[in-house]
């Protein structure tokens, strides 16, 4: 899944590409590169991030979807909390909603359930603690696993008992989204435990802070390799979707550990027997 941030304030590629002409040059060198989907978005959730209203975000996302949607033939994802932006995204032709808020907001739950039936659009909930402006400031959990385990659990129950068929749900444990790099880490390793409601996992680390961090404080723009590595060791731990910034970097470590990789569970095969 490439990512399209078509803001002025994105925490890597604000600014980039909030401009339709530069948005579909970005979308068809991802697609170029290997990317099978495109999330929009319209709004950045980044730490401390002011919240965009509706119409600001709406003349933001739908431009891009539409003119997506007349070239490209890939899935394009919204980005979004907001319900009348998920609704209008579909009508423009987007077939997933990536929602960082887990369709917890007033009509989400509606909106993306009637996008799930009568459209065949995909739901992707996301867990977060608190919000976008404040997560950051003490994020705390007694058992992080364990506690976005039951948050997703929730999510499927809320959304299946809605009628979404369980077919048409993705998971996502927001890595950064209210936890400190400790919970990402824990996460990250505990991530096989977050695969047993047997929903496909959705992972977003791209070129995000814990990355900086585990590599010495190493600023944004050079956070590439190692987020392709990380998204590569996310695969291997189970997730389906990776969503990410460097499509050609990812792609190109998926299919060196699918060419080469054998090697390394062969030796890893003749240690144990
Ligand atoms: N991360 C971001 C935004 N949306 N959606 C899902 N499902 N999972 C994520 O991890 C995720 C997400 C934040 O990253 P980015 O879009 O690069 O930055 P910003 O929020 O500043 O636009």
């Amino acid at each position: 899944m490439g990512i399209l941030n078509v803001t002025p304030d994105s925490f890597s590629d604000g600014g980039q590409y909030d401009r339709v002409e530069a948005a579909l040059v970005r979308a068809r060198t991802m697609v170029a590169e290997g990317a099978e989907i495109l999330d929009i978005g319209g709004e950045s959730t980044r730490p401390g991030a002011e919240a965009v209203p509706l119409g600001e975000e709406r003349r933001r996302v739908l431009p891009v979807i539409e003119a997506l949607r007349a070239e490209l033939d890939v899935p394009i994802s919204v980005d979004t909390m907001k319900p009348e932006l998920m609704r209008e995204a579909v009508a423009a032709g987007a077939g997933l909603l990536n929602d960082v808020n887990g369709f917890r907001a007033d009509g989400a739950l509606a909106v993306a359930t009637e996008a799930a039936c009568e459209h065949g659009v995909a739901l992707c909930a996301m867990h977060m603690q608190g919000e976008p402006q404040s997560m950051q400031h003490a994020p705390r959990y007694a058992d992080v696993i364990a506690e976005v385990r039951d948050f997703l659990d929730r999510r499927v129950a809320e959304l299946t008992q809605a009628g979404v068929p369980r077919g048409q749900i993705l998971l996502d444990p927001g890595f950064g989204f209210g936890k400190t790099l400790e919970h990402n880490i824990t996460l990250f390793r505990g991530l096989p435990q977050l695969t047993t409601a047997g929903l496909p996992l959705l992972v977003g680390v791209s070129r995000k802070s814990m990355i900086g961090q585990l590599l010495g404080d190493r600023p944004v723009a050079e956070r590439g390799p190692g987020s392709a590595i990380a998204a590569l060791l996310a695969t291997q731990a189970g997730a389906r979707v990776l969503r990410v910034h460097d499509v050609a970097a990812t792609r190109d470590a998926l299919t060196l550990y699918s060419e080469l990789g054998a090697a390394v569970d062969d030796r890893q095969g003749a240690r144990g027997s």
